[in-house]
C-alpha cells in the first residue's frame, strides 16, 4: 500500500465519526500523493501522520446563567492543529451544529490556508455548540465571559490568537476580549476582529468578502475579463456574504441572491445591500424580510428549490460546509456558470467540486479564496505588536496583494504538477510545502 493510502486508511479508522474532517483530510492527502511519493523524506519522518493529528485538542465545559436564572451548559473547543509556521490562528464558531469533527475539519483547512497567506500563522480553530440566535445581548455576554474564563489559559498573542467565524462577530469578540483582559490584567492582541477603538484593524470586517472577490477578479483578469456586467449568486447573508456582495457591486457586477438557514431571496434587478445590512447586521433578522420590503424580489423557503438553480456567471457560496452538492454543480454547469469561488469553508462537496473542475468551471477552493480574512487578521496582529494602526487604504492594498499572490501561487503550482487549472491541487500542495519544510527543519515534534 502506498504511503498516502496507508495514511488515508488510518485516518478513516481513527476518525470514523468525523465525516467533515475525513472529507477535508482525504482531499488534501489525495493532492499530496504526487509530492510525498517523489521523496522518501516525508514517509521517513512520519510527516503525514503528524500533519493529520492535532498538536493539542482542548474541550471544556461552559456553564452560564440565562435570563430566567436557569443554568445552561455548553461544550467549548479549541483545536491547536499545527504551529510549524507561527502561533495557532483561526476563528471561533458558535453554532448548534458544532462538534469536535467540525472544529477539526476547520482547523485542518486553516493550516494550509494560513500558509497560503504568506504570513507567519499556524492553524487552529475553536467554538461551541452555543446558539446565539434568539439570545439576549446579556445572555451572549455571559456566555462569552464563561467561554473565555476557561479558554484564556490556553491562548496568548504568541501562542494562539482566535477570531470570529459563524456566530462570532464584533459583538462576541468584544465580550471575549474584555474577559481576557480582565483575567490577565493585560491589554494584548490575543484576538483579531477587534473593535476599531481598541486595537482592531481597519478592513478586517470587510476582508474575507473583499478578498474572495479580489482573487476571482485576478482570475478574470488573466482571462482578459472583469466583473463588469457579470451576474453573481451568493449564499449566506453574514459577514462574508455581505462584503463579497459589496465588492462585486463596486466592480460593476450584479448580485441577485442571498440565503440564510430558513430560505433564500432572488432579486433579478440586483440586491439592495442597504436593506440586507439593516436586516442582518442591525436587526439580526431573517432574509425573508427582504421580500416584504422589495416587492419585486422572491423569497423561497429551504427545501423548495435551490439557490444554485438561478442562472449566473459566477457563484460564491458564503454560508457553510457542504451547501453546494453534486446536483447543484450540474445545474450550475448546465446554466453556463463559469466560476465558483468559495467564501465559506468547504461549502462544496468533494464530488461537486470535482464535477465543476472537470466541466470547465474555474473552481477556487476556500482555503485559497477565503484566506483574506485570516490574512488581514495577521495584519491586525502586526499592528498590535507595533502599537500602530494603518489606514483602510493601506490594509486594503495589502489584502489585495495577498489575494493576487495566492492566485498566482496556486495557479503556478497546478501548472508545475501538470494539472493546469486544478486549483484544489495547487492550493493543497502550495499550502503544504511551506508547512512541511518548517516541520522538517524543526525536528520530530
Ligand atoms: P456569519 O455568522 O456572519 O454568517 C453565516 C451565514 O451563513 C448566515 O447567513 C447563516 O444563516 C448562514 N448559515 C450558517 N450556518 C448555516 C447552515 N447550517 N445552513 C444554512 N445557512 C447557514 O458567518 P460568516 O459570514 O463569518 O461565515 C460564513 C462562512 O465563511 C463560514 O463557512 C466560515 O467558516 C467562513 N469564513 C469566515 C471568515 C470570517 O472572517 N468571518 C473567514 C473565512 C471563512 P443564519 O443566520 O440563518 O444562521
Ligand atoms: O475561517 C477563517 O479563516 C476564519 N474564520 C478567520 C480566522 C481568523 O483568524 O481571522
Amino acid at each position: 500500500m502506498s504511503y498516502v493510502d496507508r495514511i488515508i486508511a488510518d485516518v478513516e479508522k481513527k476518525n470514523a465519526d468525523q465525516p467533515e474532517f475525513l472529507q477535508a483530510a482525504k482531499e488534501v492527502l489525495e493532492s499530496l500523493r504526487v509530492v510525498v511519493e517523489r521523496d522518501g523524506i516525508y514517509e521517513q519522518t512520519g510527516l503525514l501522520e503528524r500533519l493529520v493529528e492535532p498538536e493539542r485538542i482542548i474541550q471544556f465545559r461552559v456553564p452560564w446563567v440565562d435570563d430566567s436564572g436557569k443554568v445552561q451548559v455548553n461544550r467549548g473547543y479549541r483545536v491547536q492543529f499545527n504551529s510549524a509556521i507561527g502561533p495557532y490562528k483561526g476563528g471561533l464558531r458558535f453554532h448548534p451544529s458544532v462538534n469536535l469533527g467540525i472544529i477539526k475539519f476547520l482547523g485542518f483547512e486553516q493550516i494550509f490556508k494560513n500558509s497560503l497567506t504568506g504570513l507567519p500563522i499556524g492553524g487552529g480553530k475553536g467554538g461551541s455548540d452555543f446558539d446565539p440566535k434568539g439570545k439576549s445581548d446579556a445572555e451572549v455576554m455571559r456566555f462569552c465571559q464563561a467561554f473565555m474564563t476557561e479558554l484564556y489559559r490556553h491562548i496568548g498573542p504568541d501562542t494562539d490568537v482566535p477570531a470570529g467565524d459563524i456566530g462570532v462577530g464584533g459583538r462576541e469578540i468584544g465580550y471575549l476580549f474584555g474577559q481576557y483582559k480582565k483575567i490577565q490584567n493585560a491589554f494584548q492582541g490575543v484576538l483579531t476582529g477587534k473593535g476599531l477603538t481598541w486595537g482592531g484593524s481597519l478592513a478586517r470586517t470587510e476582508a474575507t468578502g473583499y478578498g474572495l472577490v479580489y482573487i476571482v477578479e485576478e482570475y478574470l483578469k488573466e482571462q482578459g475579463d472583469s466583473f463588469k456586467g457579470k451576474t453573481v449568486s451568493i449564499s449566506g447573508s453574514g459577514n462574508v456574504a455581505i462584503f463579497a456582495a459589496q465588492k462585486v457591486f463596486e466592480l460593476g457586477g450584479k448580485v441577485v441572491t442571498m440565503t440564510d438557514s430558513n430560505g433564500w431571496i432572488l432579486h433579478e434587478a440586483g440586491l439592495n445591500l442597504d436593506t440586507i445590512k439593516e436586516i442582518k447586521l442591525v436587526k439580526r433578522g431573517r432574509i425573508s424580510e427582504y421580500a416584504q420590503i422589495h416587492k419585486d424580489a422572491v423569497y423561497t423557503e429551504v427545501g423548495k428549490g435551490r439557490v444554485w438553480d438561478v442562472p449566473v456567471d459566477i457563484a460564491l457560496p458564503c454560508a457553510t460546509q457542504n451547501e453546494l452538492e453534486i446536483a447543484d454543480a450540474k445545474t450550475l454547469v448546465k446554466n453556463g456558470c463559469k466560476i465558483v469561488g468559495e467564501g465559506a469553508n468547504m461549502p462544496t462537496t468533494l464530488d461537486g467540486s470535482l464535477y465543476l473542475q472537470e466541466n470547465g468551471v474555474a473552481f477556487i477552493p476556500g482555503k485559497a479564496s477565503n484566506a483574506g480574512g485570516v490574512g488581514t487578521s495577521a495584519l491586525e496582529m502586526s499592528q498590535n505588536s507595533e502599537r500602530l494602526s494603518w489606514s483602510f487604504e493601506e490594509v486594503d492594498q495589502m489584502l489585495n496583494r495577498i489575494m493576487v499572490n495566492i492566485f498566482h501561487n496556486i495557479d503556478d503550482t497546478a501548472k508545475e504538477y501538470d494539472k493546469p487549472g486544478d486549483y484544489i491541487l495547487g492550493a493543497n500542495i502550495a499550502g503544504f510545502k511551506k508547512v512541511a519544510s518548517a516541520m522538517l527543519e524543526q525536528g520530530i515534534l
